[in-house]
Parts: structure tokens; sequence; C-alpha cells
């Protein structure tokens, strides 16, 4: 993943992808944009929430990011976020908007699979009541699963005869295959690894290539549930049984992206102090010492509404959750910040600006400071690596959470 990590937001119709992407994507004040080269009405900058290194160092007042923005030291740094529009059973066979959302698809290094648990939506996305949402979670793995194997399985046989006349290892021929969805032979190396295949790959039944498949989505798309409109009376049922039967935490999470769209405006026009993500919202009525300077809510009907989502999601659910989806879906890339900066011992990058890392990256865990300059630094050369005190850090030193995450390049030969 040399480029900057993209998430694509999957999902059946109106289970709510593109109220996710917009209330990941609208963050308020001071965020500047990002430079991303195309313009494309489905992508958008999200903000993942870390914890920014201006803290580690009580520096927080002097902390103003080029991109993104930084809060008494929770950062928002920016990622990329894709609503991959148009899944339906049978989009591997072209139906809905098949093929298009499926070479959408392979841009993205991780997913956030936006499940409507309210139970209001069939699985094309019409209204019904009752609807059972865990058949959402397997059917749509089994489209991207169905795509690949068919791809796979109609060139398989001469696929196979490159394979044997070129004494191509598995991975190379697998790799041919699979770099069009992205792929890297790191990747696949992982995958086949996974799995501990002995047989040569002439020898491959479909249940092989089938094994083989699964376990390259797994790798290649790791995916987060979005359980989105936790807010409606009727999600409880299937919240239950979703997670009963996926119960790994790390890979669910609970949202109401409309709630979170919601207190962004109501936090924009000053009926409520929100801050983005927040566990709790303050209006008038809680402010007693005036601190945020709010309006009065005068429309009954727009009070209730505060009031249920208080009950209903507040003091249920803690918070909208849709922070904690993109948090949830950096950490299935093992994706941790690096700040680099021209000063190593004041982190500023310039002797006439205080502000200090000002530049933030993320990159996988367990890269090498060498990657890590390139990644960053393009073709400039960079002759050797400082980290914090001046030390001198190896190329070929990784980076970790709080590890070799501040660093300076000296540029020469
Ligand atoms: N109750 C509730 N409704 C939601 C939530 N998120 C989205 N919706 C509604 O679901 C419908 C479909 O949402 P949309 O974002 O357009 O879905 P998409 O087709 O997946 O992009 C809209 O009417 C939204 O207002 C939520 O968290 N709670
Ligand atoms: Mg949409």
């Amino acid at each position: 993943m040399a480029r900057d990590p993209l998430i694509g937001l999957v999902g059946k119709p109106s289970s709510g992808k593109s109220t996710m992407l917009n209330s990941l994507t609208d963050a308020t004040a001071k965020t500047g944009a990002f430079p991303f080269t195309t313009i494309d009405p489905n992508k958008a900058t999200g903000y993942l929430q870390i914890a920014c290194a201006c803290a580690r160092f009580g520096k927080s007042g002097l902390c103003r990011p080029n991109y993104g923005s930084c809060k008494n030291g929770k950062r928002f740094v920016p990622v990329m976020l894709l609503d991959v529009a148009g899944l339906v059973p049978g989009a591997h066979e072209g139906r809905g908007l098949g093929n298009k959302f499926l070479d959408d698809l392979r841009h993205a290094d991780a997913l956030i699979h936006v499940v409507d648990v309210s139970g209001s939506t069939d699985a094309e996305g019409k209204a019904t009541s009752g609807y059972d949402a865990l058949q959402d979670v397997e059917w749509l793995r089994g489209e991207i699963l169905r795509w690949i194997e068919g791809n796979l399985k109609e060139k398989w046989g001469s696929i196979k005869r490159r394979h044997t006349a070129t004494k191509s290892t598995a991975v190379d021929t697998l790799q041919n295959q699979f770099s069009g969805y992205g792929s890297t032979a790191a990747v696949v190396q992982r995958c086949l690894d996974r799995i501990k295949l002995t047989e040569p790959l002439e020898q491959w039944s479909d249940g092989t290539i089938e094994l083989v498949v699964s376990a390259f989505v797994d790798e290649k798309f790791p995916t987060v549930l979005a359980l989105n409109k936790i807010d409606h009376p009727d999600a409880d049922r299937c919240i239950y049984r979703i997670t009963k039967k996926y119960p790994d935490r790390d890979k669910i999470v609970l949202t109401s992206a409309i709630s979170e769209v919601f207190l962004r405006r109501l936090a924009k026009q000053r009926y409520v102090n929100y801050e983005e993500g927040g566990q709790e919202f303050v209006t008038k009525v809680e402010d007693h010492e005036n601190r945020f300077h709010l309006k009065e809510i005068t429309d009954e009907r727009l009070q209730i509404r505060i009031d249920t989502l208080r009950d209903m999601l507040f003091y249920r659910w803690g918070s909208t959750g849709v922070i904690y989806a993109l948090q949830a879906a950096a950490r299935q890339l093992h994706l941790v910040p690096v700040f680099s900066v021209r000063n190593i011992h004041n982190f500023t990058n310039s002797s006439t600006d205080d502000a200090v890392f000002k530049d933030c990256t993320l990159v996988k865990c367990g890269t090498q400071v060498g990657s890590v300059v390139r990644k960053i630094m393009g073709d400039v050369p960079v002759a050797f690596v400082e980290g914090v005190g001046g030390v001198r850090v190896s190329k070929t030193d990784t980076v970790d959470e709080g590890k070799n995450d501040i660093l300076c390049f000296k540029i020469g030969h």
C-alpha cells in the first residue's frame, strides 16, 4: 500500500452508506483540504481520530496540522473514503450496478460494510419490516467471493498451462491474476501461508480455488461491520443475531450515521455543543454557565427529537459510533501515524513558524523506515534519518505505535 489508504463503504441500497460518508467527512472548522488528484463524487475525505504526538510533549497549543486538524492532542487525520454504491445480490453476474460496483471495489484497502439493522429494508433496499440483516452480512461477502472466483475459474485452464510452462511459483501465478484487485506478492504470500496449502497449483480442485479466494478476500479486503440505524426501535433483534454469529468485537461497530449528521448540523447552527463522534452533547438548558453561547431551542418537535436521541442512542449506546467505524477499519489495516518534522528538537518545520507536527502520514505498522522515507519524500535523496533526541534511526528499523513515529529526514546523498 504505497499510496494513501482508501476505505470503501459497501452495503445494499439504503443501508446508509451515503449518510455514513457524510457523517464522517463533514468535520468542523479548521480542516485543510486533502490533496487528492481525482475528483469523484463518491470519494470524500474522512477524519481518523488518533492520539497526536503533540500531547506527549505538552505542545498541543502549538499543533497546527497541514491537513486535518488537532484539538487538545486529539488529531483528525484525513483518510480517503469511497462510497461503493449499487451492490445487490447477483452483482457478480452483472445485476444492479454489478460490474461498476466491483470495479470501484478493487481500489479499496479495507471495507466498512454498512448493515441496516432496523429490519426495515430487504436485500435490495426496498421497504419492508422484520427483515433479518444477518443475511446481508453473508450474501455481500458471497458476492465478492463469486466475482473473484468466477474470474479465476474462467481462465483456470490457461493459467495452469502457463504456470507449468514457465515453472512459476504459486505466488507469482496468483499475483498475476490478483494484481488487478490491487494485490501485491506479499498479500498473496500471506494468504497462502494462512491456509497452509501443500498441493501444487496444477492439482488444485475447485474447492481449493475457493479456499484460496476466501483467504485472499480476508487479506485484501479486511472488513468491518457497521451495524447502522441503531437508533431504530427494532434494531435490537438484528444486533443480537449478528453479534452472536460474529463475536469478534474488533470487527463490529454499532452506528447511527443519521444521528451524527443531525448533531453536526445542530452544532453548526449553535443549538448544541458537540465534538464529532463525542460521547455527549450539550444544549443551552444544560449549559448553566453559558460557556458555549448556544441558541435556545424553541421548536418543540426539535426538542423532542433531541430528547429521543439522548435516551435512545447516547444513554443506551454511548455515541453515534461512526468514528469507531473508521478507527476499526484503520486497525484492520494496522495503520499507525508517523510524524515527519524538519527540526527533530522542537518538532517544527521552519525557523519562522513555531507550529509543531505539521505532517502526519498513516503507514502500516512494521513498515521499514526506508519505505516510510520513500513514501513521504518520493525521489528526494535522504542521507540519514533521525528520531526523537536527534538519535540516528536505521532505514531497516521498523515503525510501530509510538515507536520511530517521529522522524526527521536529512536530505543528501
Ligand atoms: N434511522 C436511521 N436511518 C438512517 C440512518 N442512516 C441512514 N438512514 C436513512 O436510510 C436511508 C438511506 O440512506 P442512504 O445514506 O441514502 O443509503 P445508501 O443507499 O446506502 O447510500 C435514508 O432515508 C437515511 O436517512 C441511521 O443511522 N438511522
Ligand atoms: Mg447512496
